[in-house]
């Protein structure tokens, strides 16, 4: 890419990455984190367009600032690679569950964060697979109006509703956010003590911290953005009445950031053209945190 155009010397391109960061902070070598878009809603069951999130979320990604006022944290500084995007494997939802694994593997292999932009969230599934062959001790943090614990749906055991599933077959999970499931989904969390905060409201009853102690201290964070209230987060393809506020959320991935190492991470399900611009900015907000919950340690001085 031409890097001058002006009399200062200064570019006049927009870097087609997330946060729009200049090479010398968004080359693979550079980087820390590498982002993986991945525009995937073959299994998709209800309304499809989350192929068009990970797009939306680097666009909106290009307004944040750098510094992080919560963190008090050049985020830029950490150092964050956007690939091109992982083509979608059409012979179905196993082999592209296959290609999604070796692709996150193989940046896991020079020790670099990888975080996946979604997508349905069935690509959760191979990038498990891949860091818990790379962390063995890893655990799994599930953000999700639903369950996703059905053993297969619609002739598949690769896709978006089986997603917590497989990934439960790898390593432990802990739910959070649930208040949309089957009564195979519920049986199974209750047969095999799957520790799970149902959304609930009431915080004085119980609250999504208390499950937090049965992560282990590599933790791997996904997230399908309808965990949170579609009053702020219409842009998904199931959409659930009530879920978690923002603060909610960050607050959570804060907590398990100060006693846990999160490993990786995805952000999921963004369809852009079911809501308002603000749903791009905000999937886009909540990836920049879990790029600083996840390396900002490294660059705080702490
Ligand atoms: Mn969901």
């Amino acid at each position: 890419m031409p890097d001058t155009g002006s009399s200062a010397g200064e570019s006049i391109w927009i870097p087609h990455n997330f946060l729009a960061l200049p090479q010398e902070q968004s080359s693979l070598e550079a980087a820390q984190v590498v982002l993986i878009p991945v525009p995937y809603d073959s299994t998709t069951s209800f309304r499809s367009g989350s192929r068009e999130g990970p797009e939306a979320i680097i666009s909106a990604s290009y307004g944040l600032e750098d510094y992080d006022f919560e963190l008090e944290l050049d985020v830029a500084s950490i150092g964050i690679h956007t690939t091109d995007a992982l083509e979608p494997h059409m012979a179905g939802p196993g082999p592209m569950t296959d290609r999604i694994k070796n692709a996150v593997a193989g940046y896991l292999e020079t020790g670099k964060t990888v975080g996946l932009l979604g997508g349905e969230h069935s690509i959760t599934i191979g990038s498990v697979q891949a860091h818990v062959d790379a962390y063995p001790s890893l655990s799994v943090l599930y953000l999700d109006a639903h369950a996703d614990m059905r053993n297969e749906y619609m002739g598949t055991p690769f896709g978006h509703a089986s997603a917590a599933r497989r990934a439960y077959e790898c390593c432990p999970v802990v739910l959070v956010g649930q208040r949309s499931l089957c009564q195979e989904e519920h049986d199974f969390i209750r047969d095999n003590n799957v520790p799970v905060w149902y959304w609930d409201p009431n915080s004085h009853r119980s609250s999504a911290e208390s499950v937090l102690d049965s992560l282990s201290d590599t933790v791997y964070v996904s997230v399908d953005l309808d965990v949170l209230d579609p009053a702020l987060m219409p842009a998904v393809g199931t959409p659930e009445p009530g879920g978690l506020a923002w603060h909610q959320l960050v607050s959570l991935l804060g907590k398990v950031a100060e006693s846990r190492q999160i490993v990786g991470f995805d952000v999921c399900e963004l369809a852009p053209a079911d809501g308002p611009p603000a749903c791009s900015y905000t999937a886009a907000k909540l990836v920049y945190k879990l790029v600083a919950y996840a390396r900002g340690k490294n660059n705080s001085g702490d």
